[in-house]
């Protein structure tokens, strides 16, 4: 879909856009006050006070009339320049203004405003030339949000929109996004019975339901067995930790505003564990290491607990309660390379074995005046940086730098990817780090005898399971490959009373796998339609013509043919679907 942010000419209409809707909501709501109005990747957006009046779906319709009404009328928006004085003269009613030019560049001694008939805002620019040429425009959706992104704050009501030069562009953009958002995970998850969530239990905490969980076992046995071919050794830690271990990792200075609020349990400070590295760190210190045990790999599928904002939690894309896909590689100076390059294969290869294709790799970096976030080490910085250059260098891959996005610890390798709706996200990541090694004393004893600190590596191939199970749910649009889908195949006997034994017998024969009978006293076609909707790979029909020839027909989805061989067949051809992976 087109980043309307990143096209010139559409980032302006969109920006006048938004304009118009301010306008046109101060036609109807004259008491309404306006915060920002910027143009995102969708379209753009407006943040408006209208005191304890709430948007609904109503009141959507009126709008855009009114804007249709404003454009018809096509004023000219015309820029004028003012001093600070003038500008704070100006907007003195109205307090979000005069925070936001509060908020100016000292030396900003000019401000611009727009003018569109009755209706003047403080703005940047550039708009176009008169409201005229917005015609083409549409109200997306509405929702609350807080002033300044901070829970604490008034609950502002944001409306957001889209706006275009042609009217085919717009009806295409709009197609585009139902289909995306039929792709949501959101609604997937809900249709297909995979995770819910719950008032009681909180915010951004899913519930993973029995189709969810089998999802997310598969991907369990599939990551492990990789790892355990690579090396890796698997553990299990608790998901807490006291606040003194995160005070040694530095996660307590660096990182506390994304964790949970600590408890006191008898003498202990607890704090529900953001990472896992901190516990793995003890594990490796638990024993005395030689430079010839190393690489030491120590996996885990561990639970996570973070501080997200409530406007933030996505479904299963970003949740305050995660499971991490998680390892920490101990290695030499010397193995840095080699182990890295390992991890970027293991990424590649299971990202061809989900047939994952737009992804984009992300050199996240430190941002060297954020002495707060990064520890201050610019020598270990320095070299963790061109460490993991010279290995994708090496390794031939396309990436990006990004300042300001390295963990406190290190630099890392990102891989981003674009869900259904909304922004980036990363998936895979793994990272380097010099320093939380020596925050925990840890060691080896080197060839000659002397004691050395190894270098860390951490790393996550599907980020999160409930971050992957999002994006392949997407990816898949729900019809999930035969090794994923939590029913595999379902057996529909084309009538119960006849047909229902031999039904009965041929399941018995795929008890290897997640099968369904379906014996509801419905109708075929009603029954053949559901699985559809389901969306089981494979659907056995079985009637007459299998009862009397002992075969079975079936149905793959997606196809409008049905095949018929013996069960024997149709098992060889279930293994080697699974088996590839297809
Ligand atoms: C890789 N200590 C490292 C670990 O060893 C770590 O925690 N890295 S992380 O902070 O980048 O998180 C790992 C992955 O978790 C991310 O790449 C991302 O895919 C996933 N993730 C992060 N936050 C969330 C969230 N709120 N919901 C779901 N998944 C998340
Ligand atoms: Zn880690």
């Amino acid at each position: 879909m087109i980043n309307i942010k990143e096209d010139e000419r559409l980032n302006k209409l969109n920006h006048s856009c938004a304009h118009l809707l301010a306008q046109a909501v101060k036609h109807l709501y004259p008491n309404a006050k306006f915060w920002v109005g910027p143009v995102i990747e969708e379209g753009f957006y407006y943040d408006i006070d209208l005191g304890d009046k709430v948007i609904t779906d109503e009141d959507i319709p009126l709008i855009e009339k009114e804007m249709k009404k404003i454009a018809k009328d096509g004023k000219r928006i015309v820029r004028h320049e003012i001093s600070k004085e003038e500008a704070l003269e100006m907007f003195k009613d109205d307090s979000y203004k005069l925070d936001l030019i509060s908020r100016m560049d000292e030396n900003d001694t000019i401000i611009s405003c727009y003018t569109q008939g009755d209706f003047t805002d403080l703005c940047r620019g550039p708009h176009v030339d008169t409201v005229k040429e917005l015609k083409h425009f549409k109200l997306l959706k509405f929702s609350g949000a807080y002033w300044k992104g901070d829970s604490k704050n008034k609950m502002l009501q944001r409306i957001y929109g889209v706006c275009f030069d042609k009217e085919e562009d717009l009806n295409e953009y709009l197609k585009e996004l139902e289909e995306a958002q039929a792709r949501d995970h959101r609604k997937i998850g809900k249709a297909l019975d995979i995770f819910t969530t719950n008032d009681l239990v909180g915010k951004g905490m899913p519930l993973w339901l029995p189709n969810g969980a089998i999802i997310r076992k598969e991907l369990e046995n599939y990551i492990y067995k990789k790892e355990q071919k690579l090396g890796y050794d698997h553990v299990y830690t608790p998901c807490v930790g006291t606040t003194d271990l995160y005070k040694t990792s530095g996660h307590w200075d660096h990182y506390k505003e994304n964790m949970f609020p600590s408890m006191q349990v008898d003498e202990e400070e607890f704090v529900l564990r953001p990472m896992n590295c901190p516990h793995h760190m003890l594990i490796y210190a638990n024993t005395i290491h030689s430079y010839r045990d190393l690489p030491i790999r120590i996996g885990e599928f561990a639970t996570d607990f973070r501080y997200e904002a409530s406007g933030a939690v996505k479904g299963l894309e970003r949740v305050r309660c995660m499971c991490q896909n998680d390892a920490h590689l101990f290695v030499t100076p010397e193995q840095i390379g080699d182990e890295f390059k390992k991890v970027v294969e293991l990424i590649l290869d299971v990202y061809h074995d989900f047939g994952i294709k737009n992804y984009k790799f992300r050199l996240s970096l430190r941002d060297k005046n954020d002495k707060e976030k990064y520890f201050d080490d610019d020598k270990m910085w320095d070299e963790a940086e061109n460490k993991l250059r010279e290995v994708l260098n090496g390794l031939n891959i396309n990436y990006y730098e990004a300042i300001g996005e390295a963990a406190f610890y290190g630099p890392k390798l990102d891989v981003e990817v674009k869900p259904a709706v909304g922004p980036e996200i990363t998936l895979s990541t793994c990272q380097l780090d010099f320093l939380l090694p020596r925050r925990f004393e840890l060691n080896y004893i080197d060839r000659e005898g002397n004691k050395q600190v190894p270098v860390v590596i951490h790393r996550a191939i599907f980020g999160t399971f409930d971050r992957f199970t999002a994006f392949i749910l997407e990816e898949t649009k729900g019809a999930l490959p035969l090794w994923l889908a939590p029913t595999q195949i379902n057996i529909i006997p084309v009538n119960n009373e006849y047909h229902l034994t031999y039904a009965k017998d041929i399941k018995e024969k795929l008890s290897d796998y997640r099968v369904k009978l379906d014996d509801r006293d419905e109708k075929l076609g009603y029954k053949m339609r559901e699985s559809v909707i389901n969306k089981i790979p494979i659907t056995l029909i079985l009637g007459q013509k299998e009862v009397d020839s002992q075969t079975v027909s079936y149905r793959m989805y997606g196809s409008e043919e049905t095949i018929t061989v013996s069960a024997e067949e149709l098992i060889q051809l279930i293994n080697n679907k699974i088996k590839n992976k297809n």
